[in-house]
Order: C-alpha cells, then structure tokens, then sequence
C-alpha cells in the first residue's frame, strides 16, 4: 500500500501515524495510506511558512505568475488522470471530477494573471503638497481549511489567490479527501514554489484546525466546511485577533412559477439538488413550486428520478455516485425519515445494493412539505430535496427568503418581471434564473449572506479583499 507524506518546509515528512482513504463506490478498494499531523507537524509547518513569507511577500509578480500558471498547465494536462483520483476518493461522477479537475487548473490560470494585475491608487490629498498613495500587501500566514465535497476546486481557489497575493500557506485538506490535495501540493512544488512557501498538513481537524486557529504565526484563516465548526473557529479568530472567511451551509430555494418552461426547471432541479449527490452547499434542496404548475412538476421530476442511474462513480454510465461516507449516508437517511414523521411523502430514498460494498442511496423527493418544517430549515448535505406548495410568486419569494442561510437562489420563470425583481429582493449571494442553483464560474465572486458567509468573497477579483490588506501612504514631497 503507498503512502504519501505531509508536505513541511519543503520536505516530504511521513506522519508517526496515517489514515486510510477509502473509495465510497467500493469500500474495498483502499487508494493509499495518508500521513496524520500532529500538533508539533502543524507548529513546523506554520514556522516555517513564517520563515518563508519575507522573500515571497517581495517576489515579482512575474515569479508568482510563473508558478501558479505552470500548475494550471500541469493540473489541465493531467486531468483525466486527477479526475479519475478525484472521483474514487470522493464519489462524484468521472466527468463532474474531471470537470472539477478543469475548473482548479483554471483557477490557477486565473491567479497567475491576477498577480500581474494588482495595482494601486494614487489619489490627490485634501491638504496641499500631499500626495495618497493606497496599496495592497500580502497579509502572512493563511490557514485553510478544505472539505472533502469540492477535493481540488476549493483548495485552488483559497491556495491560488492566496500564492498569487504573496502570502504562505498551511494547508488542511479534508480526511476524506487527502489524495487530491496531496497531487494539487506536489503539482505546486514541481512547478517551482520556494521551500516554506505552501505547508500540507494532512490530518485531524481537532488537533491540526486547532493548532492553526490556536496559533499567533497565523495571520487569517479560510474556512469552508459545516455552520458548527465555522462558528467554532470564528469565536477563535475574533480571540486571537485573525482576519477569517467562512463559506458554510445552504439551504438554497429554487423557485418554479407557473409561466415556466417545465423541461427547463425539471433540468435546473435534478441538476440542482441530485447532481454530485446533492453534496454541494449551493445545491438547491427547497423547491418552492406555485400551485398551477405543481402536479405537472411533480410528476415530471418523479420521471426522471426514476430514469436516474445511480453507481459507481468510475461506470461510464453512472449520473449520480455514492454518498461520501457512513456517517453522510446516516444523517441523509436520518433527515428523510424525519421528513416522514413531519408529514411529507418521500418518493426514493432507500439504500441501494450494487456490485461493490458502497455508500449507495436513491435521490428522494419529498413532496407536501411546509416551510417550517426541519427538512426545510436544516441543510441535509446529500441528494434529498423537498418541494413546498405556494399560492403565488409573493409567497414563493417570502418562502424563498424565510431560512437561516443565503448563498444561492434560483427561479424558473418566463417572466422579465418576475425574475427582475426576484434577482433584486432574494436574499442570497448568487441568484440563478432558469439554472440550477449549483455549478458556479470561477472567475466572479463566490460567496453568500446570513448564515451561509462571513467576510469577503472568494473567487474572481474579489478575492484580493480577503488575502491583501490595505495601506494608505500620504507622501510629502517637499517644495518643488
Ligand atoms: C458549485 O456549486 O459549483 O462547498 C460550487 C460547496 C461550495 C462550492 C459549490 N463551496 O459546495
């Protein structure tokens, strides 16, 4: 069996002890062996990003370019074979990996330019013979921490920008998901990164997480992962004085008015709450249908969910893979059944047996549900999505609004007005109209409002907000 090392100061460093990652298609079948983090693993690889951060934070741009555009090239060239990694480790289909393999490499791409496009602003002063001069500086030392649903997407787009800005990096991957993370961090070390400059610490959140948010060689922290440990590490931050970023739960709506195109909706819906198991914070799990529509709906995303093929990730013909772990499928299978007692009507959702011992569920629909009841206010995290009745398109956007969480929102409308002023009155950081909720751009901000994010945006442009902080110079340039 291979095992693969944590990445420390610029050395392979084994773990006193490892993980196995295990393929949920096929719970025989053990990728590899994956070196733990201890405490004293973790305070080495902060040191040392510490150590590293003075020449990287004065690197050219050109340097900093050079490295993350080399990764991108390599992370495109190899993305079949990446995929293919992803998918076993993780469980999304082949194509969504290898779709995911993609969007990493470009994100990388994307970075690389954006180190050569940060610039400044000079400004005149109020006060004669003054001159303001407002710049951008890396900020340190940035903790990451990944979860196990996006394996390579969402390290690339924390470990890019924070590169491409001049900072280093500790980085912690999901349990679940070490293998991709391991490649992504060995693709950066081949493409030229200086030693110190990005720390793979594989491990616990207890004893890793904790070190980083414990620690002052720690400059911010950017988290993506559940609402309770983003609160956990928030209250941490704020204590020891950390710039942090959460990007946290949905609970997101999607809204089918009457005047829709009811293939497109069907589409936007199965794609929206089923696609990658349902496993994505932006997955649309409360679909918010009016009442002239409704039966035609339900009946129709009955259809296809009975036409869905469900399997191993790696079969060719598979749409929709295995839930991550044992402990995703409980809790999967814990909130279809409350969805039961609280009165709904659950089409699918048992277990299924394939040819491989695996974590296989049937995506369920869960019909005559109302806004209040837990299956629509707690994010589940798998493929279960519930369907509330409503009488018009102002109940639908009340509903639609009436939830903890904020990050993305859809409606299927042929309406110009409709969709007009659901884009201006939704409450959520991205609004999709005749598209899933799901499957974002990587070059526009990310991000989402209430209890879904805190801070700033990540991805695009916007990125800059989090992994730079600001000065402003006032320069007196004396009599000329
Ligand atoms: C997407 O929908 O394409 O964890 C991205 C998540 C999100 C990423 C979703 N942070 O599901």
């Amino acid at each position: 069996m291979k095992t693969f090392a944590n990445y420390i100061d610029g050395q392979w460093i084994e773990g006193k002890t490892t993980a196995p990652n295990v393929n949920p298609s096929n719970l025989d079948d053990v990728i590899g062996q994956f070196a733990e983090a201890d405490a004293d693993d973790a305070q080495r690889a902060i040191a040392a990003a510490r150590k590293a951060f003075g020449p990287w934070s004065v690197s050219t741009p050109q340097q900093r370019f050079d490295v993350l555009d080399q990764a991108g090239t390599t992370i495109l060239a190899r993305k079949a074979e990446l995929g293919r990694l992803l998918a076993r480790e993780e469980g999304k289909t082949l194509p969504e990996a290898i779709g995911e393999v993609a969007r990493a490499g470009q994100i990388f791409k994307f970075f690389a330019g954006e180190a050569l496009r940060l610039g400044g602003e000079i400004l005149p002063s109020v006060r004669p013979g003054l001159t303001v001069e407002v710049t951008r500086e890396p900020l340190g030392v940035i903790g990451l921490i990944t979860p196990w649903n996006f394996p390579i997407a969402i390290p690339a787009w924390k470990i890019a920008p924070a590169l491409a800005y001049g900072n280093c990096v500790v980085f912690k991957p999901a349990e679940l998901v070490p293998g991709s993370a391991w490649e992504l961090v060995n693709i950066l070390v081949e493409s030229g990164l200086p030693q110190g400059v990005l720390n793979l610490v594989m491990g616990r959140g207890a004893v890793v997480g904790e070190a980083m948010v414990a620690s002052p060689d720690v400059d911010a922290i950017s988290f993506t992962g559940s609402v309770a440990t983003g609160s956990a590490i928030a209250a941490r931050c704020v204590a020891s004085g950390k710039k942090f970023q959460l990007e946290m739960g949905g609970k997101n709506p999607m809204v089918v008015l009457d005047d829709a195109d009811l293939d497109v909706a069907v589409e936007a819906c199965i794609n929206g709450a089923f696609y990658s198991t349902g496993q994505r914070c932006t997955a649309s799990s409360r679909l918010i249908v009016t009442e002239g529509i409704h039966d035609r709906f339900v009946e129709a995303m009955c259809n296809r969910l009975a036409a869905l093929r469900i399997g191993d990730a790696l079969s060719a013909d598979t749409q929709i893979g295995p839930v991550v772990d044992a402990r995703q499928l409980e809790q999967d299978e814990r909130y279809i059944a409350i969805a039961r007692e609280e009165g709904g009507t659950v089409i699918g959702g048992e277990r299924l047996e394939r040819a491989t011992p695996g974590f296989f569920l049937a995506p369920a629909l869960v019909t005559g549900t109302t806004a209040d009841m837990r299956i629509n206010r707690e994010e589940v995290f798998g493929p279960v999505a519930s369907v509330i009745r409503v009488k018009d398109y102002d109940e639908a956007l009340a509903v639609a609004n009436d939830t903890p969480f904020g990050l993305s929102a859809g409606i299927c409308t042929t309406s110009l007005k409709y969709a007009t002023h659901f884009r201006r009155h939704v409450q959520a950081g991205m609004v999709m109209v005749n598209t899933a909720t799901a499957g974002v751009d990587y070059h526009v901000p990310f991000g989402g409002r209430k209890g879904s994010s805190y801070g700033p945006r990540e991805q695009g442009s916007y990125a800059r907000e989090f992994y730079t902080t600001v000065k402003t110079a006032y320069i007196h340039a004396g009599q000329v």
